[in-house]
């Protein structure tokens, strides 16, 4: 086996964008999300492409038992993940505190927090024992500034942010590292998820200047694992060149 990569929510946006870049570089990858048709074609697509072995696990991260139990139930020549992207999350809904929709709350708090634990507390241990791994979270500028109706994403984000610090602390003397990537605004599926599928409602967070791309956030993140052993990004922020916060964007 190669370099063993598994990246959380792969089947578009960033972690699709990741499993492209890890590929390429010739990483053997396990790739997870829901929609299974979406990561049969992309694992189709990668072994034509770059010749690796792509693992497919499609399941709900927010499923404790089930994300549990396929870590656990890994073939061998799998179980020696290097490399964890921690990248599955979503925005549902942009409301004020006390309109909003508590079913919204409930999916962002259970994706991006638990469902990100789940991974971690299964992959870990693994890597402890090894003595080697690196595990990358995918935060967001909503992890650094609270912005108005962005509440519970925000808090979900900051949660990662803390989760990041955390697991560099426990880990630290094993020999793991642990990074965050915070990107701002992104052109990927997010708005889309964020607004309930209105598609004319997402097209507009990216009107009027150049987004970030996926592919710009794949090679950060792929910057960030293959630096020298002993060094490490513990955090790092990366923005449109005309996003000065995350409320701030010069449009045209
Ligand atoms: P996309 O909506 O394009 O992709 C999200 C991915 O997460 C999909 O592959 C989706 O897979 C997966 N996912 C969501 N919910 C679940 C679930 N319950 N179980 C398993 N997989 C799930 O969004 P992005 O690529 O933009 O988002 C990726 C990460 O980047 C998120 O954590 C997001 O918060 C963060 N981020 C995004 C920014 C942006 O502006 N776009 C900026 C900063 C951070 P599927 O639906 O098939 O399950
Ligand atoms: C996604 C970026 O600014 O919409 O995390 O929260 S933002």
């Amino acid at each position: 086996m190669n370099k063993i990569t598994l990246i959380t929510g792969a089947t578009a946006g960033i972690g699709k964008a990741c499993a492209f870049r890890f590929a390429k570089k010739g990483h053997d990858l396990i790739l997870t999300g829901r929609r299974e048709a979406r990561l049969q074609e992309l694992s189709a697509q990668l072994n034509e492409k770059y010749g690796i072995k792509v693992l497919i696990l499609a399941f709900d991260i927010r499923d404790r038992k089930a994300t549990t139990e396929v870590i656990a139930g890994l073939p061998d020549e799998w179980k020696n993940i290097r490399i964890l992207i921690n990248n599955a999350g979503l925005a549902s809904g942009l409301n004020t505190v006390q309109e909003g929709d508590i079913d919204d709350w409930e999916r962002m708090i259970d994706t991006n927090i638990k469902g990100l634990l789940y991974m971690t507390r299964a992959v870990l241990p693994r890597m402890v024992a090894n003595k080697k791994g690196h595990v990358i979270n995918i935060g967001s500028i909503a992890g650094k500034e609270v912005y108005p109706n962005g509440n519970v994403y925000c808090a979900t984000k900051f949660a990662v942010d803390a989760l990041t610090k955390g697991m560099r602390i426990d880990t630290v003397q094993h020999g793991i590292k642990v990074t965050q990537i915070a990107p701002g605004a992104v052109e990927t599926e997010f708005s889309m998820v964020r607004f309930h599928g209105d598609a004319q409602r997402a097209k507009t967070v990216y009107e009027g200047y150049e987004p970030l791309r996926s592919e710009d956030v794949a090679e950060v993140v792929f910057f960030a694992t293959s630096l020298p052993r002993h060094v490490n990004i513990n955090d790092l922020v990366l923005m449109p060149s005309r996003q000065a916060s995350a409320m701030i964007m010069h449009k045209d």
